[in-house]
């Protein structure tokens, strides 16, 4: 203690009188020396550094990988704020284990399954005319083929679809240029009927690959599952897909890998899938025209699969709605240029990027020029009469993102670990840039729109190997962000992704993102309907009958409304709680000791946990979010009584307050009160009603003061009857409200203060 008391004025000294350099401020090079920087490096430090209080000017939405989750993270600051639950249980988010959410969940059940896990790959941003509108969020699972649907308004999963006819898919989530319809499409092809075996040998003609066209409404902001259908593929692992804009409005288009539809069987003696998958040079590139199809299946040309439309592929041969051109060779990504006049390819085992010109392929279709037909009648239009031009990039080419420059591309290469910058109008490569390591998907900003934002380009890479400090065999991902606002290409920052392989990502301009604060009072926040089991305060009761114990509670700092819950044992308890809270972000959490149940209930959210309780015993419950200086009293008890029960007459334990307790607690009311007048008169004298976020903080401090006026009531009549107890106890509420209404005119009047509020005369 001494030695650190005499090292304590020691610093004051020098610091006094400016002794010793160790004690001094740093300089910019002094703190460059020490963590070895250059100059560059502290140029890209001051390219992504965010002050305190500052904010991104993009936000990018990662899929989650192997997670089930979407991650959102802020560009150029790369600081990750948001995990979303999606296809997974989400502990925080009570995702899975609240009954709102799990209805969620449920809608992803396969063959009457729960599954509670998802490999969700490609994220896609609602447009509207070509460009993001941040409305909604789509992304797909490809392990267990379904779509979810995320609304921006409060980042949360509204809808899981699972695809009635696919085994997998990985094409998905795309979206047409208005988001009329979301696009999936199968992986690794297998018989469309549901539980349906054929052997392999019937591959070519049993099995199927296929693309669904998921119709969404945009009102209710659901897909519209009636209303979509698919459209039946050959067997030949269709993959990532894109919609055509602008001149090419109305189509869309799918690679493909293994058209020499191999099946494997190293057990059989036979070459793995890697070789029988490759062998050929070049695969299919599908050209299909949608909204013929939308006219077909609403012409009732579609036949019924598992209950879902299906436009067969004889049926989309005959009307001319679906087209193959070759592509070379085991391509990976297709993605169609902002300008809508061209698609790209890439092949994974080719070193060029081929451009394919849609003025050509429609020429082609309407003079009836095709090469060939595939093995299942599908014209097949020659890739020479189809090229725009092709391009040597380097190895293993996969994926394109487009700048806000006319006709420039960046194209990761996953084998050279390098991303590439060119011109697909002039055919020209521009620049490179190495990754580490071995790129997948990349992404500029806004670069799936027909108006790319340029700036900035995240690099998805697979592996990080020396980037981070290590953790053991399983690495992070690493998302590198580079500038890409100059000729050359500079990288700027690495970020590891610590929550499954983030397999694409987007991003939009953060000013398009209109998130609310707060809930109106009692709204299911999965429907976006009004909850039937909320209530208002005052309200709250509970009701049993019939082996059923429902609770109609709230939640307020600090307290749980109602704080005793009585059942049988063996009872169904269902408890719903209303956050009353109008303060942003007065989160309050809910759980019962070991029933498995937790709920993460927002300001104006009514969430519910249900469960069985089949054990005896006593069970406390709590708020899980530290949302005041009483949060770790914001608690109550689950009482499950053995059958038949009676009650004794025994009375609780009474506290010996007296009448000196209470008058205590009436000079601390009139403490507060002083504090929170200043308050007050310092806020009424400024501007204040200038910052909307402020007058909602004096809307909130209001709402906690009035609610002290019943707790008064109660302290005053206690104390006419002399019963200190109850006297002093309510009075301490009034205290307790006072308190969180002090706290909020505290955070205002701070508020006031750093941004700038003007003095009223
Ligand atoms: S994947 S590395 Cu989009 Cu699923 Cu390309
Ligand atoms: Cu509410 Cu802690």
């Amino acid at each position: 203690m001494k030695s650190l008391a005499v090292k304590a004025t020691a610093v004051l000294l020098a610091a006094a009188f400016g002794v010793g350099t160790a004690y001094a401020a740093e300089s910019l090079q002094d703190v460059m020396k020490r963590r070895g920087l250059n100059q560059q490096d502290v140029l890209s430090a001051a390219k992504t550094y965010t002050p305190s209080g500052k904010r991104d000017e993009f936000m990018a939405f990662s899929s989650g990988g192997q997670s089930g989750q979407v991650i959102v993270y802020g560009i150029p600051s790369m600081r990750i704020i948001k995990y979303i639950g999606v296809f997974t249980p989400e502990p925080w988010q009570g995702y899975g284990y609240d009954e709102e959410s799990k209805a969620v969940l449920k809608g992803g059940w396969i063959d009457g399954k729960e599954i509670t896990w998802g490999d969700s790959h490609h994220p896609a941003i609602s447009e509207t005319n070509g460009q993001y509108d941040g409305q909604f969020l789509f992304i797909n699972d490809k392990a267990n083929p379904r779509i979810a649907v995320l609304d921006l308004r409060d980042f949360e999963t509204k809808q899981i679809v699972a695809n009635p006819i696919f085994k997998s898919d990985h094409g998905g989530a795309f979206v047409t240029p208005n988001t009329e319809y979301v696009i999936e499409t199968a992986q690794y092809a297998a018989p469309l009927e549901a539980k349906k075996f054929y052997p392999l040998e019937e591959f070519n003609e049993k099995y199927r690959g296929g693309i669904t066209f998921w119709k969404f409404d945009r009102t209710a902001g659901r897909i519209d599952v009636p209303k979509s259908f698919s459209l039946e593929l050959p067997p030949y692992s269709q993959d990532l897909s894109d919609a055509g804009k602008g001149p090419s409005d109305g189509w869309s288009f799918t690679n493909s890998f293994c058209s020499e539809r191999y099946v494997g069987g190293i057990e059989r003696g036979r070459p793995p899938f890697e070789a029988g998958c490759s062998a050929k040079d070049t695969d299919y590139l599908h050209v299909i025209n949608w909204k013929k199809a939308v006219e077909l299946v609403a012409q009732g040309k579609a036949k019924k699969i598992n209950g879902h439309d299906v436009l067969m592929m004889d049926t989309a041969v005959k009307e001319g709605i679906l087209f193959l051109i070759p592509e070379p060779k085991s391509p990976h990504g297709v993605d169609v240029t902002p300008d809508g006049k061209f698609i790209i390819v890439a092949g994974k085992l080719d070193t060029h990027v081929s451009v394919y010109s849609f003025d050509k392929i429609m020429a082609a279709i309407k003079a009836g020029k095709f090469e060939s037909k595939d093995p299942y009648g599908i014209p097949v239009i020659g890739m020479r009469d189809t090229l725009h031009t092709q391009v040597e990039l380097g190895l293993g080419p996969l994926h394109t993102q487009f700048d806000s420059k006319k006709c420039v591309a960046y194209t990761s290469l996953y084998v050279d670990s390098q991303v590439a910058k060119w011109n697909f109008c002039d055919g020209k490569v521009l620049d490179k840039i190495s990754v580490h390591y071995n790129i997948g998907h990349l992404m500029t900003m806004e670069g799936d729109a027909a108006d790319p934002k340029g700036r900035y380009l995240v690099a998805l890479n697979k592996l990080s190997i020396d980037r981070f400090n290590p953790v053991g065999p399983l690495h992070p991902q690493n998302h590198q962000l580079i500038d890409i606002s100059n000729d050359k290409m500079q990288l700027l920052y690495d970020m590891p992704l610590p929550l499954g392989e983030p397999h694409y990502a987007v991003a939009i301009e953060a000013s398009k993102l209109k998130p609310g604060v707060r809930y109106k009072v009692g709204t299911n926040s999965r429907t976006d309907k009004p909850h039937p089991g909320a209530v208002r305060a005052g309200e709250e009761k509970i009701e049993s009958k019939n082996g059923k114990v429902t609770v109609y509670g709230t939640l307020i700092r600090s307290h749980i409304t109602p704080e005793i819950i009585e059942v049988e044992v063996g009872d169904e308890v269902t408890i719903n709680l209303t956050n009353l809270e109008r303060a942003q972000d007065e989160t309050h959490g809910f759980t019962v000791s070991t029933y498995n149940v937790h709920a993460s209930i927002e300001p104006g959210k009514t969430s519910s946990v249900k469960f069985k309780a089949d054990k005896e015993g006593v069970y406390p419950y709590y708020c899980t979010e530290f949302c005041s200086a009483l949060h770790l009293e914001m608690q109550g008890y689950l009482l499950v009584k053995p059958k038949g029960w009676k009650a004794t007459t025994k009375e609780m334990a009474k506290a010996a307050y007296t009448e000196k307790d209470y008058q205590a607690t009436l000079k601390k009311i009139a403490d507060t009160q002083a504090v929170i007048d200043s308050v007050v008169g310092f806020i009424t004298s400024t501007n204040y009603k200038d910052f909307p976020d402020v007058v909602n903080m004096v809307e909130d401090a209001t709402d906690q003061l009035n609610k002290t006026a019943d707790a008064k009531a109660k302290h005053e009549a206690a104390a006419a009857k002399k019963d200190w107890e109850q006297a002093n106890l309510w009075a301490e509420q009034v205290f307790q409200y006072q308190v969180k209404a002090a706290d909020i005119g505290l955070r205002a009047k701070t508020y006031l203060e750093q941004n700038g509020a003007k003095k009223l005369k």
